[in-house]
Protein backbone atom coordinates (compact mmCIF):
# COMPACT_ATOMS: atom_id res chain seq x y z
CA UNK A 1 0.00 0.00 0.00
CA UNK A 2 1.51 3.38 -0.75
CA UNK A 3 1.74 5.71 2.11
CA UNK A 4 0.70 8.82 1.49
CA UNK A 5 1.24 10.87 4.75
CA UNK A 6 3.75 13.25 3.88
CA UNK A 7 1.88 14.53 1.01
CA UNK A 8 -1.20 15.04 3.22
CA UNK A 9 1.14 16.50 5.77
CA UNK A 10 2.16 18.75 2.83
CA UNK A 11 -1.27 20.20 2.67
CA UNK A 12 -1.85 21.12 5.51
CA UNK A 13 -3.95 18.54 6.70
CA UNK A 14 -5.41 17.95 10.25
CA UNK A 15 -3.79 14.08 10.31
CA UNK A 16 -5.54 13.03 13.44
CA UNK A 17 -8.65 14.36 12.30
CA UNK A 18 -8.29 13.04 9.16
CA UNK A 19 -7.37 9.35 10.04
CA UNK A 20 -10.54 9.23 11.68
CA UNK A 21 -12.26 9.95 8.49
CA UNK A 22 -10.44 7.47 6.31
CA UNK A 23 -10.83 4.95 9.05
CA UNK A 24 -15.10 5.37 8.61
CA UNK A 25 -15.32 5.24 4.88
CA UNK A 26 -14.18 1.61 3.80
CA UNK A 27 -16.19 0.13 6.54
CA UNK A 28 -18.87 2.41 5.18
CA UNK A 29 -18.30 1.87 1.45
CA UNK A 30 -18.23 -2.16 2.04
CA UNK A 31 -21.52 -2.64 3.87
CA UNK A 32 -23.36 -0.23 1.60
CA UNK A 33 -21.67 -0.98 -2.35
CA UNK A 34 -19.74 -4.00 -2.25
CA UNK A 35 -22.94 -6.20 -0.19
CA UNK A 36 -24.94 -5.68 -3.48
CA UNK A 37 -25.85 -8.60 -5.66
CA UNK A 38 -24.91 -9.05 -9.15
CA UNK A 39 -23.11 -5.98 -9.54
CA UNK A 40 -21.41 -5.13 -13.02
CA UNK A 41 -17.52 -6.26 -13.16
CA UNK A 42 -16.71 -2.83 -14.24
CA UNK A 43 -17.84 -0.93 -11.10
CA UNK A 44 -14.38 -1.91 -9.90
CA UNK A 45 -13.00 0.90 -11.21
CA UNK A 46 -15.08 3.22 -9.32
CA UNK A 47 -14.78 1.30 -6.15
CA UNK A 48 -10.90 2.15 -6.50
CA UNK A 49 -11.82 5.80 -7.89
CA UNK A 50 -13.34 5.57 -4.08
CA UNK A 51 -10.72 3.71 -2.43
CA UNK A 52 -8.23 6.03 -3.98
CA UNK A 53 -9.79 8.99 -3.12
CA UNK A 54 -7.27 10.61 -0.60
CA UNK A 55 -4.29 8.78 -2.52
CA UNK A 56 -3.85 8.31 -6.24
CA UNK A 57 -6.38 11.05 -7.87
CA UNK A 58 -4.60 13.76 -5.00
CA UNK A 59 -1.39 12.69 -5.89
CA UNK A 60 -1.99 13.20 -9.61
CA UNK A 61 -3.18 16.65 -8.43
CA UNK A 62 0.14 16.98 -6.80
CA UNK A 63 1.96 15.94 -9.71
CA UNK A 64 0.25 18.67 -12.02
CA UNK A 65 1.22 21.11 -9.72
CA UNK A 66 4.85 20.30 -9.26
CA UNK A 67 4.49 21.04 -13.21
CA UNK A 68 3.52 24.52 -12.39
CA UNK A 69 0.09 23.83 -13.11
CA UNK A 70 -3.08 24.78 -10.89
CA UNK A 71 -6.19 22.90 -9.38
CA UNK A 72 -9.49 24.81 -8.94
CA UNK A 73 -12.05 24.07 -6.39
CA UNK A 74 -15.79 24.15 -7.16
CA UNK A 75 -19.14 23.41 -5.52
CA UNK A 76 -21.67 24.05 -7.54
CA UNK A 77 -22.16 22.67 -11.47
CA UNK A 78 -22.98 26.25 -12.75
CA UNK A 79 -19.19 26.60 -12.66
CA UNK A 80 -17.90 25.41 -16.00
CA UNK A 81 -15.21 23.05 -15.84
CA UNK A 82 -14.23 23.40 -19.62
CA UNK A 83 -13.19 26.98 -19.06
CA UNK A 84 -10.93 25.87 -16.33
CA UNK A 85 -9.21 23.16 -17.83
CA UNK A 86 -8.86 25.53 -21.01
CA UNK A 87 -6.35 27.64 -19.23
CA UNK A 88 -4.49 24.62 -18.21
CA UNK A 89 -5.98 24.26 -14.62
CA UNK A 90 -7.38 21.07 -13.22
CA UNK A 91 -11.42 21.99 -11.81
CA UNK A 92 -12.23 19.62 -9.12
CA UNK A 93 -16.22 19.61 -7.42
CA UNK A 94 -15.33 19.47 -3.57
CA UNK A 95 -16.68 17.23 -0.95
CA UNK A 96 -19.54 18.36 1.03
CA UNK A 97 -21.88 15.09 1.48
CA UNK A 98 -20.58 13.88 5.15
CA UNK A 99 -21.83 14.68 8.88
CA UNK A 100 -18.23 13.90 9.11
CA UNK A 101 -17.29 17.97 8.88
CA UNK A 102 -20.07 19.40 10.30
CA UNK A 103 -19.47 20.11 13.45
CA UNK A 104 -16.31 22.16 12.54
CA UNK A 105 -18.35 24.47 10.78
CA UNK A 106 -21.01 24.77 13.42
CA UNK A 107 -17.58 26.67 15.21
CA UNK A 108 -18.91 29.56 12.80
CA UNK A 109 -22.14 28.83 10.84
CA UNK A 110 -25.25 29.05 11.79
CA UNK A 111 -27.06 25.23 12.98
CA UNK A 112 -30.02 26.08 11.16
CA UNK A 113 -27.97 25.90 7.94
CA UNK A 114 -28.49 23.56 4.99
CA UNK A 115 -26.09 20.71 5.34
CA UNK A 116 -24.36 20.95 2.05
CA UNK A 117 -22.93 24.36 3.11
CA UNK A 118 -22.27 23.36 6.20
CA UNK A 119 -19.74 20.08 5.07
CA UNK A 120 -18.11 21.78 2.56
CA UNK A 121 -16.70 24.68 5.04
CA UNK A 122 -16.14 22.48 7.63
CA UNK A 123 -13.84 20.05 5.70
CA UNK A 124 -11.79 23.74 4.89
CA UNK A 125 -12.04 24.59 8.27
CA UNK A 126 -11.36 21.27 10.18
CA UNK A 127 -8.36 21.33 7.26
CA UNK A 128 -9.58 17.47 6.21
CA UNK A 129 -9.87 17.56 2.55
CA UNK A 130 -6.93 16.99 0.12
CA UNK A 131 -8.78 19.08 -2.58
CA UNK A 132 -9.63 22.04 -1.28
CA UNK A 133 -6.30 21.91 0.36
CA UNK A 134 -4.34 21.18 -3.16
CA UNK A 135 -7.10 24.16 -4.45
CA UNK A 136 -5.21 27.23 -5.80
CA UNK A 137 -8.44 29.24 -5.66
CA UNK A 138 -11.76 28.12 -5.02
CA UNK A 139 -15.12 29.47 -7.57
CA UNK A 140 -17.71 30.04 -5.28
CA UNK A 141 -21.43 30.77 -6.99
CA UNK A 142 -24.75 33.37 -5.95
CA UNK A 143 -26.86 30.92 -6.40
CA UNK A 144 -28.48 30.76 -2.90
CA UNK A 145 -27.90 32.59 0.30
CA UNK A 146 -26.83 30.45 2.42
CA UNK A 147 -23.87 29.75 -0.11
CA UNK A 148 -23.16 33.13 -1.25
CA UNK A 149 -22.62 34.38 2.31
CA UNK A 150 -20.46 30.77 3.59
CA UNK A 151 -17.77 31.88 0.65
CA UNK A 152 -17.81 35.36 2.34
CA UNK A 153 -16.33 33.41 5.55
CA UNK A 154 -14.46 30.29 3.36
CA UNK A 155 -12.40 33.56 1.46
CA UNK A 156 -11.06 34.64 5.16
CA UNK A 157 -9.84 31.06 5.08
CA UNK A 158 -8.84 30.13 0.97
CA UNK A 159 -8.85 32.38 -1.96
CA UNK A 160 -12.18 32.15 -3.38
CA UNK A 161 -13.39 34.19 -6.45
CA UNK A 162 -16.78 34.59 -6.99
CA UNK A 163 -19.10 34.08 -10.05
CA UNK A 164 -22.59 35.88 -9.59
CA UNK A 165 -25.55 33.76 -11.47
CA UNK A 166 -28.39 35.60 -12.39
CA UNK A 167 -31.54 34.68 -10.56
CA UNK A 168 -33.95 35.22 -13.63
CA UNK A 169 -33.63 33.46 -17.49
CA UNK A 170 -34.31 37.01 -18.86
CA UNK A 171 -31.61 38.32 -21.60
CA UNK A 172 -30.76 40.47 -18.84
CA UNK A 173 -30.02 37.76 -16.69
CA UNK A 174 -28.26 35.71 -19.64
CA UNK A 175 -25.75 38.84 -20.58
CA UNK A 176 -24.89 39.26 -16.94
CA UNK A 177 -23.65 35.77 -16.80
CA UNK A 178 -22.05 36.01 -20.21
CA UNK A 179 -20.20 38.90 -18.88
CA UNK A 180 -19.57 36.43 -15.45
CA UNK A 181 -17.81 33.88 -17.41
CA UNK A 182 -15.66 36.67 -19.45
CA UNK A 183 -14.59 37.74 -15.86
CA UNK A 184 -13.57 34.29 -14.61
CA UNK A 185 -12.14 33.91 -17.81
CA UNK A 186 -9.72 36.78 -16.81
CA UNK A 187 -8.99 35.41 -13.81
CA UNK A 188 -8.18 32.17 -14.79
CA UNK A 189 -5.97 33.60 -17.36
CA UNK A 190 -4.37 35.84 -14.78
CA UNK A 191 -4.16 32.89 -12.02
CA UNK A 192 -2.56 30.48 -14.52
CA UNK A 193 -0.47 32.43 -16.74
CA UNK A 194 -2.12 30.95 -19.91
CA UNK A 195 -4.26 32.55 -22.53
CA UNK A 196 -7.21 30.70 -23.28
CA UNK A 197 -7.57 30.45 -26.68
CA UNK A 198 -10.36 28.97 -29.19
CA UNK A 199 -8.26 26.06 -29.47
CA UNK A 200 -7.60 25.34 -26.02
CA UNK A 201 -11.10 25.55 -25.16
CA UNK A 202 -12.54 23.71 -28.18
CA UNK A 203 -10.40 21.15 -26.92
CA UNK A 204 -11.93 20.84 -23.45
CA UNK A 205 -15.58 21.38 -24.32
CA UNK A 206 -15.09 18.62 -26.28
CA UNK A 207 -13.84 16.33 -23.31
CA UNK A 208 -16.25 17.70 -21.22
CA UNK A 209 -19.51 16.65 -23.66
CA UNK A 210 -17.75 12.91 -23.54
CA UNK A 211 -18.14 12.61 -19.91
CA UNK A 212 -21.36 14.58 -20.17
CA UNK A 213 -22.51 12.15 -22.94
CA UNK A 214 -21.17 8.88 -21.14
CA UNK A 215 -23.13 9.80 -18.16
CA UNK A 216 -26.26 10.39 -20.08
CA UNK A 217 -25.60 6.92 -21.72
CA UNK A 218 -25.88 5.26 -18.37
CA UNK A 219 -28.49 7.26 -17.37
CA UNK A 220 -30.55 5.81 -20.58
CA UNK A 221 -29.35 2.37 -19.78
CA UNK A 222 -31.59 2.44 -16.22
CA UNK A 223 -34.94 2.51 -18.14
CA UNK A 224 -34.21 -1.26 -19.09
CA UNK A 225 -36.65 -3.16 -16.85
CA UNK A 226 -35.26 -5.18 -14.47
CA UNK A 227 -32.93 -2.67 -13.81
CA UNK A 228 -29.25 -3.24 -14.71
CA UNK A 229 -27.86 -1.07 -12.38
CA UNK A 230 -28.43 0.06 -8.75
CA UNK A 231 -28.89 3.70 -7.97
CA UNK A 232 -26.45 3.32 -5.45
CA UNK A 233 -24.20 2.30 -8.02
CA UNK A 234 -25.09 4.75 -10.80
CA UNK A 235 -25.16 7.98 -8.15
CA UNK A 236 -21.78 6.77 -7.24
CA UNK A 237 -20.09 7.27 -11.15
CA UNK A 238 -21.90 10.78 -11.31
CA UNK A 239 -20.15 11.32 -7.59
CA UNK A 240 -17.01 10.29 -8.76
CA UNK A 241 -17.00 12.25 -12.25
CA UNK A 242 -16.70 15.55 -10.22
CA UNK A 243 -13.10 14.88 -9.23
CA UNK A 244 -11.58 12.21 -11.24
CA UNK A 245 -9.61 12.83 -14.58
CA UNK A 246 -12.42 13.49 -16.92
CA UNK A 247 -10.73 11.74 -19.90
CA UNK A 248 -9.83 8.58 -17.83
CA UNK A 249 -13.45 8.68 -16.32
CA UNK A 250 -15.16 8.90 -19.64
CA UNK A 251 -13.36 5.33 -20.78
CA UNK A 252 -14.37 3.88 -17.88
CA UNK A 253 -18.19 4.57 -17.86
CA UNK A 254 -18.19 3.72 -21.59
CA UNK A 255 -17.23 0.13 -20.47
CA UNK A 256 -19.97 -0.05 -17.96
CA UNK A 257 -22.42 1.08 -20.47
CA UNK A 258 -21.15 -1.78 -22.78
CA UNK A 259 -20.96 -4.30 -20.06
CA UNK A 260 -24.71 -3.42 -18.64
CA UNK A 261 -25.80 -3.26 -22.49
CA UNK A 262 -24.69 -6.88 -23.00
CA UNK A 263 -26.87 -8.01 -20.06
CA UNK A 264 -30.11 -6.44 -21.55
CA UNK A 265 -31.08 -9.67 -23.83
CA UNK A 266 -30.49 -11.91 -20.85
CA UNK A 267 -32.63 -9.61 -18.67
CA UNK A 268 -30.07 -9.35 -15.92
CA UNK A 269 -30.95 -7.20 -13.90
CA UNK A 270 -30.01 -5.91 -10.36
CA UNK A 271 -33.42 -6.35 -8.78
CA UNK A 272 -36.60 -7.79 -9.46
CA UNK A 273 -38.30 -6.43 -12.56
CA UNK A 274 -41.71 -5.62 -10.43
CA UNK A 275 -39.54 -3.65 -7.96
CA UNK A 276 -41.19 -0.37 -8.09
CA UNK A 277 -39.11 2.03 -9.53
CA UNK A 278 -37.93 5.66 -7.89
CA UNK A 279 -36.95 9.09 -9.38
CA UNK A 280 -35.46 10.82 -6.83
CA UNK A 281 -35.45 14.70 -7.14
CA UNK A 282 -34.24 17.59 -5.27
CA UNK A 283 -31.03 18.89 -3.73
CA UNK A 284 -27.54 17.16 -5.07
CA UNK A 285 -26.14 14.40 -2.72
CA UNK A 286 -22.59 14.78 -2.63
CA UNK A 287 -20.03 12.80 -1.83
CA UNK A 288 -20.46 11.12 0.58
CA UNK A 289 -24.18 10.97 0.84
CA UNK A 290 -26.08 8.02 -0.01
CA UNK A 291 -28.64 8.06 3.08
CA UNK A 292 -31.52 8.17 0.72
CA UNK A 293 -30.50 5.61 -1.89
CA UNK A 294 -29.21 3.23 0.58
CA UNK A 295 -32.72 3.54 2.43
CA UNK A 296 -34.94 3.10 -0.58
CA UNK A 297 -32.93 0.25 -2.33
CA UNK A 298 -32.72 -1.45 1.15
CA UNK A 299 -36.48 -1.07 1.24
CA UNK A 300 -36.73 -3.36 -2.09
CA UNK A 301 -36.79 -0.44 -4.36
CA UNK A 302 -34.41 0.60 -7.32
CA UNK A 303 -33.56 4.31 -8.09
CA UNK A 304 -33.77 4.86 -11.59
CA UNK A 305 -33.09 8.50 -12.01
CA UNK A 306 -31.58 11.47 -9.87
CA UNK A 307 -33.21 14.85 -10.83
CA UNK A 308 -30.45 16.30 -9.42
CA UNK A 309 -27.23 18.35 -10.58
CA UNK A 310 -25.79 14.82 -9.16
CA UNK A 311 -27.75 13.19 -11.72
CA UNK A 312 -29.36 14.50 -14.65
CA UNK A 313 -28.94 18.53 -14.24
CA UNK A 314 -25.44 17.41 -14.68
CA UNK A 315 -25.11 16.12 -18.12
CA UNK A 316 -28.23 16.73 -19.59
CA UNK A 317 -27.05 19.34 -21.61
CA UNK A 318 -24.04 19.46 -23.91
CA UNK A 319 -22.82 22.22 -25.42
CA UNK A 320 -24.76 23.84 -28.44
CA UNK A 321 -23.19 24.46 -31.98
CA UNK A 322 -20.84 27.81 -32.01
CA UNK A 323 -19.50 29.64 -34.56
CA UNK A 324 -15.73 28.41 -33.55
CA UNK A 325 -14.80 31.92 -32.13
CA UNK A 326 -13.92 32.25 -28.85
CA UNK A 327 -16.50 34.98 -28.16
CA UNK A 328 -19.05 32.50 -29.87
CA UNK A 329 -17.53 29.37 -27.78
CA UNK A 330 -18.20 31.31 -24.66
CA UNK A 331 -22.15 32.20 -25.72
CA UNK A 332 -22.77 28.46 -26.06
CA UNK A 333 -21.04 27.40 -22.67
CA UNK A 334 -23.37 30.11 -21.18
CA UNK A 335 -26.33 28.82 -23.07
CA UNK A 336 -25.64 25.62 -21.81
CA UNK A 337 -24.82 26.33 -18.40
CA UNK A 338 -28.19 28.12 -18.06
CA UNK A 339 -30.24 25.13 -18.99
CA UNK A 340 -29.30 23.78 -15.33
CA UNK A 341 -32.75 23.88 -13.89
CA UNK A 342 -32.08 24.63 -10.39
CA UNK A 343 -34.38 25.97 -7.80
CA UNK A 344 -32.76 28.89 -7.04
CA UNK A 345 -33.80 30.12 -10.55
CA UNK A 346 -37.46 32.52 -10.69
CA UNK A 347 -39.26 31.04 -12.28
CA UNK A 348 -38.22 27.40 -13.09
CA UNK A 349 -41.06 25.54 -14.41
CA UNK A 350 -38.91 23.51 -17.02
CA UNK A 351 -37.71 21.62 -13.49
CA UNK A 352 -40.93 20.61 -13.27
CA UNK A 353 -41.57 19.61 -16.55
CA UNK A 354 -38.02 17.48 -16.32
CA UNK A 355 -39.50 15.79 -13.24
CA UNK A 356 -42.81 14.53 -15.60
CA UNK A 357 -40.57 14.02 -19.07
CA UNK A 358 -38.37 11.37 -16.43
CA UNK A 359 -41.28 10.32 -14.50
CA UNK A 360 -43.09 8.82 -18.01
CA UNK A 361 -39.43 8.08 -19.68
CA UNK A 362 -38.15 6.15 -17.03
CA UNK A 363 -41.86 4.22 -16.33
CA UNK A 364 -41.28 4.93 -12.49
CA UNK A 365 -43.75 4.20 -9.91
CA UNK A 366 -43.29 7.62 -7.95
CA UNK A 367 -40.92 10.23 -6.66
CA UNK A 368 -38.99 11.02 -3.69
CA UNK A 369 -38.40 14.79 -3.86
CA UNK A 370 -35.42 15.05 -1.25
CA UNK A 371 -34.65 18.12 0.35
CA UNK A 372 -31.91 18.78 2.58
CA UNK A 373 -33.20 21.03 5.99
CA UNK A 374 -33.09 24.40 5.50
CA UNK A 375 -32.75 24.35 2.28
CA UNK A 376 -35.90 26.71 1.54
CA UNK A 377 -35.28 26.81 -2.69
CA UNK A 378 -36.28 23.32 -2.88
CA UNK A 379 -38.64 23.21 -0.71
CA UNK A 380 -40.49 25.83 -1.45
CA UNK A 381 -40.59 24.52 -5.20
CA UNK A 382 -41.73 20.92 -3.76
CA UNK A 383 -45.03 22.61 -3.29
CA UNK A 384 -45.33 23.06 -7.28
CA UNK A 385 -43.91 19.75 -8.01
CA UNK A 386 -46.33 18.39 -5.79
CA UNK A 387 -49.26 19.72 -7.42
CA UNK A 388 -47.66 19.13 -10.96
CA UNK A 389 -47.51 15.83 -10.28
CA UNK A 390 -50.93 14.89 -8.34
CA UNK A 391 -52.42 16.15 -11.90
CA UNK A 392 -50.30 13.74 -14.18
CA UNK A 393 -51.31 10.67 -11.23
CA UNK A 394 -47.73 10.41 -10.15
CA UNK A 395 -47.14 9.25 -6.63
CA UNK A 396 -45.21 11.73 -4.52
CA UNK A 397 -43.35 11.31 -1.46
CA UNK A 398 -41.58 14.65 0.20
CA UNK A 399 -38.48 14.01 2.78
CA UNK A 400 -36.48 16.41 4.43
CA UNK A 401 -33.26 15.20 6.30
CA UNK A 402 -29.87 16.30 6.58
CA UNK A 403 -26.48 14.09 6.89
CA UNK A 404 -27.27 12.59 10.45
CA UNK A 405 -28.38 9.31 11.59
CA UNK A 406 -31.12 10.09 13.97
CA UNK A 407 -34.21 10.22 11.52
CA UNK A 408 -33.16 6.83 9.23
CA UNK A 409 -35.64 4.67 11.48
CA UNK A 410 -38.38 7.56 10.94
CA UNK A 411 -37.29 7.78 7.19
CA UNK A 412 -37.23 4.12 6.44
CA UNK A 413 -40.64 3.85 8.03
CA UNK A 414 -41.78 6.49 5.71
CA UNK A 415 -40.21 4.77 2.70
CA UNK A 416 -41.31 1.20 3.31
CA UNK A 417 -45.30 2.62 3.42
CA UNK A 418 -44.75 4.90 0.58
CA UNK A 419 -43.72 1.70 -1.35
CA UNK A 420 -46.13 -0.40 -0.21
CA UNK A 421 -48.88 1.85 -1.36
CA UNK A 422 -47.15 2.16 -5.19
CA UNK A 423 -46.43 -1.40 -4.97
CA UNK A 424 -47.20 -3.43 -8.49
S1 LIG B 1 -27.08 24.35 -9.59
S2 LIG B 1 -28.74 22.76 -6.83
S3 LIG B 1 -25.18 22.57 -7.29
S4 LIG B 1 -26.76 25.64 -6.33
S5 LIG B 1 -29.10 22.31 -1.08
S6 LIG B 1 -26.50 24.75 -1.01
S7 LIG B 1 -29.44 25.30 -3.00
S8 LIG B 1 -29.49 25.48 0.56
S9 LIG B 1 -26.68 22.88 -3.90
FE1 LIG B 1 -26.83 23.47 -5.93
FE2 LIG B 1 -25.60 24.64 -7.98
FE3 LIG B 1 -28.25 24.77 -7.71
FE4 LIG B 1 -27.11 22.50 -8.37
FE5 LIG B 1 -28.27 26.05 -1.21
FE6 LIG B 1 -30.17 24.25 -1.19
FE7 LIG B 1 -28.05 23.82 0.26
FE8 LIG B 1 -27.94 23.76 -2.42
Amino acid sequence: MVDYRSMWSDLDLDLEKHDILLQVLPNMYESIFLSQENRPVAMDYFDFAVAEIHGQRVRELMDHKAGGGKVVGLYCVFVPEDLIMAAGAIPVGLCAGTQFSIPDAEQVLPRNTCALIKSSFGFKVGRTCPYVQASDFLIGETTCDGKKKMYELLAEHHPTHVMEVPQKKTPLGRRLFLEELQALKTKLETETGAAITAETLAQATAVIDAKRSALRRLHNIRKACPTLISGLDALLVTQVSFYDDPVRFTEKVNALCEELEGRVAPAKGVAPANAPRILVSGSPMALPNWKLHQILEGSGAVVVGEESCTGTRYFNNLTPESDGTLAGQLEAIAARQLETHCACFTPNDERIEDIITLARDWAVDGVVHYNLQFCHTFANEAVKVEKALAVEDIPLLRIETDYGDEDTGQLRTRVEAFLEMIQR
